[in-house]
């Protein structure tokens, strides 16, 4: 998999949009109106789950040019309320957005990890 060249248009066939639309399977543990949850087939610690918006934006940058202050609101409602599902609000945990190639995107449909469920090490660049 190449990192993601947030320039290129959205590729309606990338692994998560086929997730989103019921062709790959996951292990969903949340869904509404403005975003779905899975969590991620590759976990680096106990808890470690990725909020997608429903819409089709390639990145944080897209998204955040793009999408409607509805579409805005219900994603940051929704990443919320997957970390109070998830218990992570009290013992603490991290979001990450990686964005594009140096950020070290993989997946060219933007999603937010959620990790915790222990004592993460100091953020390193
Ligand atoms: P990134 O932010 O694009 O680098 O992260 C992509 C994540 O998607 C990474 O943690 C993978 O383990 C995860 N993932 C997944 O959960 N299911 C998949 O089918 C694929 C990647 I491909």
């Amino acid at each position: 998999m190449t990192p993601v060249d947030p320039a290129a248009p959205y590729d309606t066939q990338n692994v998560f949009a086929r997730i989103l639309r019921g062709d790959l399977p996951c292990d969903k543990v949340y869904e509404d109106d403005w975003a779905f949850a899975f969590n991620d087939i590759a976990p680096v610690a106990q808890k470690h789950v990725l909020v997608l918006p429903k819409g089709a934006y390639v990145s944080w940058d897209d998204f955040s040019a793009r999408a409607s202050d509805d579409e805005i609101a219900g994603f940051v409602r929704a990443v919320g309320t997957v970390a109070r599902q998830l218990d992570l609000v009290e013992p603490g945990y991290r979001m990450i957005c990686n964005i594009g190639a140096d950020g070290g995107q993989m997946v060219p449909h933007l999603h937010v990890h959620l990790v915790g469920g222990r004592m993460l090490g100091a953020m390193v660049a």
